[in-house]
């Protein structure tokens, strides 16, 4: 996370803006303090001073007028260009080349939207986060994923109290405020057009594209940490997400793979599966199937998630797990299980389902997976109703189901 090394126009042109602001700044404290300084050692008092009073410079109206003048044109050089970048980060450009109907290999994209940007819908949770693609009928939770070097309209919202978002090397931030439809845009990597100008190159053709194409899968191609920029309660400093820029191929094989989801285990489909476990539930064995009836059913987890393909798992109320064995972290980030050279690390994974299943109230305090009120998972109950903690080898289950969604 840096504001620094910055990847695409908008973190860029906040970049510029925080270093002009910074160079205006330094000057007027190295003026301001260099006469300072200048008045402390060249009028102190020394023993057996004689010298007269220096002459007093207050209510020089030439003195006055002029820093007045000073600041107000320091004011200005700062106003304009921040005003400047108001405007060119508040207003999602219009690029051709990132019409989706432009660059968007995959099925099924309304005709209306051709001409429309990639839209993503983040809505803010305590303390999570969910990305909807509206345009493209899906729903993922902590790690968006978007396409290398297209412009992308964020419209952020919240479902409880005061998000921001925050990518720091893309863009940031933007608050997500209840009640409140905030938008903002974002953009990996520069489009064509830019890149070609900051190399000073010029025209078209496949060898340009192929050098264009290289410099987005050599610098812009990565895996970008962000975080929860506005206090929000227990567990804010615990709120992070991701987001993993791709290629457009593999986005649109992302989309698909989310939007199908998952068959039941054993290859079944949800028909045979559900026909056997309403009918005889014990004829279904191993891990996965007992894993995924601890997550029916005794665990409460399908009333809270949903994974899609799963007709009775539609739970909102926390993150969609469709493809939760393919994603690097869980719980928001915080727990992760990313080798350094961007491989899954399975143990580390495992580890992390596990941890998170059997104290998440540890993991991230006031989670309202934990305790939700009327049934997180700390309050689970046996048949007579009485607490009823998942145990080891149900928390073991659980974790080879949910590394098996994928
Ligand atoms: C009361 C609703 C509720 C129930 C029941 C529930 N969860 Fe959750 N779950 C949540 C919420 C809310 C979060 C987000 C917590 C956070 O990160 O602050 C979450 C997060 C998760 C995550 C991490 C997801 C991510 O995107 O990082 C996993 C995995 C998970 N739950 C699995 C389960 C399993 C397995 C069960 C059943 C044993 C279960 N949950 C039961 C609400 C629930
Ligand atoms: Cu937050």
């Amino acid at each position: 996370m840096t504001t620094f090394v910055t990847k695409g126009p908008v973190a860029e042109a906040q970049y510029e803006l925080f270093m002009l602001t910074v160079w205006v700044t330094l000057a007027v404290f190295i003026l301001v303090g260099g006469v300072y300084v200048v008045a402390i050692i060249k009028f102190r008092e020394r023993p057996n001073d004689d010298r007269p009073m220096p002459k007093q410079g207050h209510g020089n109206p030439l003195v006055e007028i002029g820093l007045i003048g000073a600041s107000i044109l320091l004011l200005v050089v700062i106003a304009v260009p921040t005003l400047k970048a108001i405007w060119f980060t508040h207003d999602t450009p219009d690029d051709p080349e990132s019409y989706m109907g432009s660059w968007y290999p995959g099925e099924g994209l309304a005709e209306e939207e051709a001409e429309n940007p990639l839209i993503v819908r983040v809505i803010g949770y305590q303390w999570w986060w969910a990305f909807e693609y509206p345009q493209l009928g899906i729903t993922t939770a902590n790690e968006m994923v978007i396409p290398a070097g297209k412009v992308v309209h964020l419209e952020l919202r919240s479902v409880d109290v005061i998000h921001s978002f925050w990518l720091p090397r893309i863009a940031g931030k933007v608050d997500m405020i209840p009640g409140r439809a905030n938008s903002m845009w974002i953009q990996a990597g520069d489009n064509f057009a830019r890149w070609k100008e900051k190399q000073g190159l010029e025209g078209d053709g496949p060898e340009l594209r192929g050098q264009y194409a290289s410099y987005l899968e050599e610098e812009i191609h990565d895996y970008y940490y962000g975080q929860c920029a506005e206090f929000c309660g227990d567990s804010h400093a615990r709120m992070l997400f991701r987001a993993t820029v791709v290629g457009d191929d593999e986005f649109a094989s992302w989309v698909e793979s989310e939007k199908v989801g998952h068959d039941a285990p054993d290859g079944k489909s949800w028909d045979e599966w559900y026909a056997i476990y309403d009918q005889d539930p014990d004829a279904l064995t191993g891990d996965l199937n007992e894993g995924l009836k601890i997550f029916m059913a005794r665990g409460k987890c399908a009333t809270c998630h949903v994974v899609k393909g799963n007709p009775r798992a539609l739970g909102v109320a926390g993150p969609n797990l469709t493809n939760i064995g393919s994603r690097m972290s869980i719980a928001a980030g915080w727990l992760n299980h990313r080798n350094e050279d961007g491989s899954l690390d399975t143990e580390k994974q495992y580890e992390n389902f596990y941890k998170w299943m059997a104290e998440s109230d540890v993991v991230k305090p006031g989670n309202l997976m934990w305790k939700a009120s009327g049934g997180g998972i700390g309050e689970l109950t046996d048949d007579e109703g009485q607490p009823a903690l998942l145990t080891d080898e149900e928390i073991h289950k659980l974790s080879l189901y949910l590394q098996s969604l994928k």
